[in-house]
């Protein structure tokens, strides 16, 4: 133990990552509307790369196009150009989806399904024609057993009272859809002075989180970077879950020889979240933030166990007292870790913090603060956090 290394850690954490990454389902997503609505500005400001721009453009109808891009778990189904003008258009447009739906069902995997379907109106056409009604009532009568949530995405809708407007309109047709949402993908400049900024696109990725199978969430969650609420969820169940298995090994309490399992468990943790925020993993920034944490550079052999170097940040629990850590201990370290990297992530994302200050003496003075307050919570034996007055 005395000779493990951060070193080994970080190629840890790495690996998980490497690991969590091929697990992930394929996400399929299927966007439809005339053109110019703003789909392929929805696409590229939904997830986290710029799909309609980098990736590779295959025809599946005349009407349908595959993008997809080599190493992301995703797949959108854009129909750029579409003119829905006549019954014939919409007919052929029609086939071409239920082919696409029925392609996924037939085939029996969850990752060729089509999962989510978005129909795009843009709100400053004031208009939704009786053709997009049938179309949608049509599609519904066809697929309707196979469950394909359909939401109808009013875009570029700088005016909320023009998207309220169509919203009802929208809605008196009682659509088999799951809702409609107004959404304004990028900030909108009305002239030099005005600038109307981009919203909704939050609550449109919250809403296809709930629609969604459940095996394509945590796909969608690491993929999307509308929603950071979504993010910090999904990393507040994954630190509960690591403190709980922090807590189960030391149900006898962990001699420190077994402390290469937490370790374990920690890694796998930080990796789950890395994934979950889209970390790209080649970042240098996941170690950055870990060794800034863990108070010591990336290259360095720590020469003490990264667990001992937590407990010294503890108040008052000193040093390892008869070389043993509790399970309440080892959860409450765990928690700790996970916190305080989603608080750096968090801090990131918010622009308080950058990514060069990290590796600064300033920066890392802060990520020793930020651990240092996350120990001091008082928490339950599985590293839950209590109210400031609960009694342990
Ligand atoms: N500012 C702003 N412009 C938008 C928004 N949505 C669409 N636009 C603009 O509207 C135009 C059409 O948007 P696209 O995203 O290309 O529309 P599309 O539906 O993909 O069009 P096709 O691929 O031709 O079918 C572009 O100039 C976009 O910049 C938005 O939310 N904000
Ligand atoms: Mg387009």
């Amino acid at each position: 133990m005395e000779n493990f290394e951060f070193t080994e850690f970080a190629d840890m954490i790495m690996k998980k990552m490497e690991e969590e990454y091929k697990s992930l389902e394929q996400m399929n997503v299927m966007i439809l509307g005339k053109t110019g609505t703003g789909k392929s500005t929805l696409i590229n400001n939904m997830f986290n790369e710029r799909l309609v721009e980098t990736g590779t453009g295959k025809p599946v109808t005349q009407e349908i196009r595959q993008i997809k891009k080599q190493g992301f778990p995703l797949t959108i189904y854009d129909t750029p150009g579409l003119e829905l003008k006549g019954e014939n258009a919409l007919d052929s447009l029609l086939d071409g989806v239920t082919e696409k739906i029925m392609e996924g069902v037939n085939s029996g995997e969850i990752g060729k399904a089509i999962h989510c379907i978005w129909y795009c109106v843009s709100t400053p056409s004031h208009r939704f024609e009786q053709s997009e009604i049938d179309f949608l009532r049509k599609l519904s009568g066809r697929t309707s057993e196979y469950d394909v949530p359909v939401i109808i995405v009013l875009t570029q809708s700088y005016s909320k009272k023009d998207a309220k407007e169509l919203s009802n309109v929208i809605e008196k047709e009682a659509l088999p859809v799951v809702k409609v949402i107004p959404v304004l993908a990028e900030d909108y400049a009305i002239d030099d002075e005005y600038t109307v900024k981009a919203y909704g696109l939050d609550t449109l990725a919250e809403m296809m989180y709930n629609v969604i199978p459940e095996a394509l969430q945590k796909t969608f969650i690491a993929i999307q970077k509308a929603s950071f609420k979504l993010k910090k969820d999904k990393a507040s169940t994954i630190i509960a879950q690591s403190a709980v298995s922090a807590a189960a090994t030391g149900a006898v309490p962990i001699p420190m020889s077994d402390a290469p399992i937490l370790i374990s468990i920690q890694a796998t943790m930080i990796a789950r979240i890395a994934l979950t925020f889209g970390i790209p993993m080649q970042s240098g920034s996941i170690l950055t933030v870990i060794s800034g944490l863990l108070g010591t550079t990336g290259a360095t052999v720590l020469g003490k166990t990264i667990v001992a170097n937590l407990l010294k940040l503890i108040p008052g629990a000193g040093s390892i007292a008869g070389g043993a850590i509790s399970g309440a201990t080892a959860a409450a370290l765990t928690a700790a870790l996970g916190e305080s990297f989603v608080t750096v992530i968090s801090l990131v994302y918010s622009g308080e913090l950058s990514l060069s200050d990290l590796s600064s003496e300033k920066g890392k003075t802060m990520l020793k603060e930020i651990l240092k307050d996350r120990l001091k919570i008082k928490r339950d034996k599985n590293g839950q956090q209590l109210a400031p007055n609960a009694t342990t």
